[in-house]
């Protein structure tokens, strides 16, 4: 039986599909099956796929009508739209101005310390208008749609009070109306201890649990809950206990885990079944042996290594190798990580992780789409699935990574609607 289309992409040189894992996140030789069609094409229905296979094949499954939009991809190639499962893109000023102190030799915790770094977002969020978080949001979010990246995961955190925490959410909710990229919301009321609380981190933490929390699940306003388990700012005592009641308010749970100083997050995160844990350049062999088992998936953010001056990143070879399911991300954020551009981190994942071209496919794609509970819906090219497609201007998928530092990004294919 033939299928209705409006919307054929054909003769690509590579469809890259990724493939077969939309019940479980991609581990180990996995990741490096991506599912591969040469001279390949999609056939789009509405907002879905109807069909992927070689341009022959498709071309006779499908009915073209006479306004049927067709693409020749000759020379190029055809992904999954990507997927970013951590961000900050909802804040006041960005922290340019840091980047001196950081030169001279600043660490990111010292600033913090000292009442910058997150703590200086915060003031400029607490000072911006809905309108304003509205607008700046809205302008990185064109940015991440001009690099293929078609779903994001955002959080809070530059708030800290009650009211700020929910309007950043609120603005997150407002541009995933309005906006082709999906944004998939997150609440880090911890992600620092604000001024207010200096010395009382524990009576902040109590906020969270009593007020944040109950008002999050109330008005709907994230499906995940984070937090930054990270020497001076949440221990891991504080972190289990906001984590804990996260989960019995229904939120599925995340943890900025061993970035800095080596904490034991990726072993809490385990121990209480998180979706994700995030960053871990510190984590222990028993922490990441741990998360294997669990199934935890590890979010690597290299973006952020390189941008923080580190000389060490995650161990994400030895992840994979030892079970864990990874995930790629930019972290974007105003501070350790001002940056869309996933093509880069890419780039940084091969030659500082070591992963191959093909797994760092898999971990921005359908293993990102996992991260945020979406695997059902997006992160791979197959029928049935939400028509999310990015076009490359690249003869091969090892071409991305390798010209580097240069967006390839051609066409942008949202819910079977072409949008660049
Ligand atoms: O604004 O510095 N690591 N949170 C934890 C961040 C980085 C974002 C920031
Ligand atoms: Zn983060």
């Amino acid at each position: 039986m033939t299928k209705k289309c409006d919307l054929l992409i054909i003769n690509a040189n590579e469809v890259v599909t990724v493939e077969g894992n939309s019940q479980k996140p991609k581990i180990k030789e996995e990741l490096s099956e991506l599912g591969i069609i040469e001279n390949g094409a999609v056939a789009c229905a509405g907002e879905k796929i109807v069909k992927v296979g070689k341009t022959e094949d498709v071309i006779n499954h499908v009915d073209t009508m006479p306004d049927t939009k067709i693409i020749d991809a000759k020379g190029k190639i055809v992904l999954p739209g990507l997927v970013d499962p951590h961000t900050h893109i909802i804040f006041g000023e960005s922290r340019e101005k840091e980047l001196g102190l950081r030169l001279q030799g600043a660490d990111y915790l010292e600033i913090l310390k000292a009442g910058g770094g997150i703590l200086g977002t915060v003031e400029s969020t607490r000072a911006a208008s809905f309108e304003e978080l509205y607008y700046s949001g809205k302008n990185r979010l064109d940015k991440f749609l001009e690099h293929g990246v078609t779903t994001i995961e955002t959080k809070s955190g530059y708030g800290l009070t009650t009211e700020d925490e929910i309007k950043q959410l609120k603005v997150a909710k407002s541009l995933d109306k309005i906006h082709p990229v999906d944004i998939v919301r997150t609440f880090l009321g911890a992600h620092a201890i604000p001024k207010e609380y200096k010395e009382k981190s524990d009576v902040y933490v109590d906020i969270v649990i009593e007020e944040m929390l109950p008002r999050v699940k109330e008005e709907g306003l994230a499906e995940f809950c984070d937090v930054f388990c990270e020497d001076s700012v949440f221990s891991k005592v504080q972190s289990e206990k906001i984590l804990n009641k996260a989960k019995e308010f229904g939120l599925d749970i995340k943890l900025h885990a061993d970035e800095i100083v080596p904490l034991g997050g990726a072993e809490l995160a385990a121990k209480l079944k998180a979706v994700s844990a995030d960053h871990l350049l510190k984590a222990s062999d028993e922490g990441i042996e741990a998360m294997a088992k669990e199934g935890v998936i590890g979010v690597l953010l290299p973006g952020t290594a390189f941008f923080l001056i580190s000389k060490e990143y995650a161990r994400g070879r030895e992840m994979i190798e030892k079970g864990v399911p990874i995930a790629l991300s930019t972290d974007r954020n105003p501070g350790s990580s001002p940056t869309e551009a996933i093509n880069l981190v890419m780039t940084l994942a091969c030659l500082n992780m070591k992963l191959s071209v093909k797994e760092v496919i898999s971990a921005c794609t359908i293993n990102a789409a996992h991260a945020i509970n979406r695997a059902d819906r997006i992160g791979s090219l197959e029928g049935g699935k939400q028509a999310d497609i990015v076009i490359f201007d690249a003869p091969n998928h090892e071409y991305l990574p390798y010209h580097y530092g240069i967006n390839h990004v051609e066409k942008v294919i949202k819910k079977g609607k072409l949008i660049k």
